[in-house]
């Protein structure tokens, strides 16, 4: 809008142009009404940078689900705490070398086994070397070994000897002898056998033959010491 001053400088202005008019023939006109004022220029340009203001004051604390700090130092050794309950029981260890030992020598009597050459009864085995020896020469081959001339104390075990005496088909002699003073057959400690098996009409050897040997039957015959028979060992 216009201001008083303004208007007021208008009216001058238009007093001036228009009092040389009086006394003259011919007059300029009347001033015209002044002009809508301009639409507003085009905004200025952008100014320069300010200088860097003043840091800030710290910002409000975090919400709570924030990431945590970095751990803290180690703290002192505590006291020491009670006994623990005893752990699980561990897997069973490999076998040791005695469990080895006896896993290659099960694994070899099985291999014996498969070839009659061992048979097992009950706390017993019975095994064969394939040799055809005199008694002496086979109670020897059987201590050597760690074992014992088969000796067969029941129907079982004598099944068993004669088992490898038919597999090798051959006679055996037994852990069994004569006693020269009293006749008796005895098992190689002293003691009086208790289970027998003799072949029909034997004992016959009216003390001339003082070993027992085994028929592949299985039955027993009194006989000189001096042939060969198969060696049968139990242990
Ligand atoms: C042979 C020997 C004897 C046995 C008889 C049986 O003579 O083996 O020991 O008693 O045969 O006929
Ligand atoms: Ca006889």
């Amino acid at each position: 809008g216009w201001s008083l001053s303004q208007l007021f400088h208008v009216a001058i202005l238009v007093s001036i142009l228009y009092v040389p008019c009086l006394g003259q023939d011919k007059c300029m006109g009347a001033p015209g009404i002044p002009g809508i004022p301009g639409t507003a220029g085009l905004p200025g340009r952008d100014g320069r940078d300010g200088v860097k203001g003043d840091p800030g004051s710290p910002g409000p604390m975090g919400p709570p689900n924030g990431q945590p700090g970095a751990p803290g130092r180690e703290g002192p050794r505590g006291p020491q705490g009670p006994r623990g309950e005893p752990g699980l029981k561990g897997e069973r260890g490999e076998p040791g070398p005695e469990g080895k030992k006896e896993f290659f020598f099960l694994l070899f009597l099985s291999v014996l086994a498969l070839k009659g050459l061992v048979y097992k009864v009950g706390h017993k085995i019975f095994a064969t070397d394939t040799k055809l020896v005199d008694f002496e020469t086979s109670l020897k081959t059987c201590q050597n070994v760690g074992g014992y001339i088969a000796t067969p104390l029941n129907k079982e075990e004598n099944d068993a000897v004669q088992g490898i005496a038919m597999e090798g088909n051959q006679y055996t002699y037994l852990g069994i002898m004569q006693n020269s003073s009293t006749g008796t057959f005895e098992y190689l400690d002293g003691t009086t056998v208790n289970y027998t098996n003799w072949s029909r009409n034997e004992p016959n050897g009216n003390g001339k033959e003082n070993c027992v040997e085994m028929y592949t039957n299985g039955k027993w015959n009194d006989k000189r010491c001096n042939e060969n028979r198969l060696t049968i060992c139990e242990f």
